[in-house]
């Protein structure tokens, strides 16, 4: 390996980083692939997908002199969470994806990157670079499989060898010729396990994610109102979506995030549904800020948890929560909260019914 190659490494384990991965530029098939996405409308409301033209699949366009790409990838499972299986199965409990547990990666991901671009220009001399962490018009899990960090799973998510999928990806584009690292290679074989495993049939076929139906996008990125046939199906999740990730059994594999910031906090890890309900906005903002879950403000997060709520079990706390709410100033937490009293009571009459005719 190229004694650049290895300095670069190690600086990026020294900076918290857990595999990186160098590639040029190309990307013809994940620009097939990408507009296809979007012709579909398969993003929904997510506008920023089509904004930028070609830029997201040229990185030459988005950072004018690109030449290579350096893909990053930085662990965050968090070892100390309550399993995700369990809270999944207390439908009292709130499930917040495991990424989100602990604080926003976005600030740490970017501090580091902009270290490890200035220890690259110490090790191969000055360069023009740019560093990129998700929000970006980048495509990084294709730059990442080219790289050779992991592969893209049946799921969508990009899986690697040793640890499964549960790590952020980020990059520094630069005009140095460092040189390439090869591509890694698909490991899914049959194994189609991810499919029939989520929630709101939202991996329509594999590699291939209809957004619009992903739990994710539902509690994180959609404004307004979430589509009544699918708010059963979103159970007790009220931030992101984790299960075609639980079944991956590549995901045996995973280890648990090294830095501080991936620690739960606020006991998210097995909050009851009823508590975070009755956050005020202030209180939201306070115990929220410097986490991911910040972004989707307060209505978003009331909303979404009217609609665990209205799947939760019957019981007198569950109801007279709702309740509370159910005058909300917000026409959106107004409109979640009447569907999920709704949805107590149809339960509640045909359990009568089947009750009386037994
Ligand atoms: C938009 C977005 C979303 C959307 C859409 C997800 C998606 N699959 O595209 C929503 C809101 C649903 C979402 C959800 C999640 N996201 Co997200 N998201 C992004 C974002 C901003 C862009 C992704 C993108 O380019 N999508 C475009 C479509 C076209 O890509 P795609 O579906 O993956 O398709 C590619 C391939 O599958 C292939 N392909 C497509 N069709 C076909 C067909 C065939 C036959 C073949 C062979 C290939 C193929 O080509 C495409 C281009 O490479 C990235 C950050 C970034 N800037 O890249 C983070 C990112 C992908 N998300 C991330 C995470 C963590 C998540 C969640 C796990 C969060 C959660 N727990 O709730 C979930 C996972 C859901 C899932 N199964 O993918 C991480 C993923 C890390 C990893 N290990 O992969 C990223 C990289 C953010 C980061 N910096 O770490 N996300
Ligand atoms: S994150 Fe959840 S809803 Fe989205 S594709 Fe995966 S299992 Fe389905
Ligand atoms: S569950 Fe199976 S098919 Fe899905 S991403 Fe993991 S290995 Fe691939």
């Amino acid at each position: 390996m190229h004694p650049n190659r290895i300095a670069i490494e190690s600086a990026a384990r020294a900076f918290g980083f857990d595999a990186i991965g160098i590639t040029d530029i190309e990307l013809p098939e994940d620009e097939r692939h990408l507009e296809q996405w979007l012709e579909r409308g398969w993003h929904g409301q997510m506008h920023y997908m089509a904004k930028h033209g070609r830029r997201r699949s040229r990185p030459a366009q988005l950072l004018p002199g690109t030449l290579r790409v350096i893909s990053a990838r930085m662990n965050y499972w968090p070892g100390d969470a309550q399993p995700a299986d369990e809270t999944l199965s207390q439908s009292e409990t709130a499930y917040v994806s495991r990424y989100a547990l602990g604080r926003d990666y976005h600030k740490l991901m970017r501090k580091a990157l902009g270290r490890l671009a200035e220890a690259i220009a110490e090790l191969a001399g000055p360069h023009g670079y740019r560093v990129f962490v998700d929000s970006a018009p980048v495509l990084e899990k294709a730059l990442a499989r080219n790289a050779g960090i992991g592969w893209i799973g049946k799921n969508t998510n990009l899986i690697a060898r040793d640890a499964g999928s549960w790590f952020f990806l980020g990059e520094i584009f630069t005009d140095l010729p460092l040189p390439l690292d090869a591509p890694a290679s698909a490991h899914c074989g049959s194994c189609q396990a991810c499919m029939p495993a989520c929630p709101t049939g939202a991996i329509v076929a594999p590699y291939r994610l209809d957004a619009r139906r992903c739990i994710s996008y539902l509690t994180i990125e959609l404004e307004g109102s979430i589509p009544e046939p699918l708010r059963a199906a979103i159970g007790n999740r009220i931030y992101g979506c984790d299960d075609c990730q639980l079944v991956c059994p590549w995901n045996k594999f995973a280890r648990a995030a090294a830095h501080p910031d991936f620690r739960v906090r606020h006991g998210l890890d097995a909050a009851r549904l009823v508590e975070l309900f009755e956050w005020s906005a202030e209180q939201f903002d306070q115990r929220m800020r410097g986490s991911a879950i910040y972004r989707i403000g307060y209505e978003r997060w009331l909303r979404n948890i009217a609609v665990a709520l209205g799947n939760a079990r019957s019981s007198p706390a569950v109801l007279s929560a709702l309740e509370a709410r159910r005058e909300h100033a917000s026409p959106v937490v107004r409109e979640h909260v009447q569907w999920a009293l709704e949805a107590h009571r149809s339960r509640a009459t045909s359990a009568t019914a089947a009750r009386s005719s037994a």
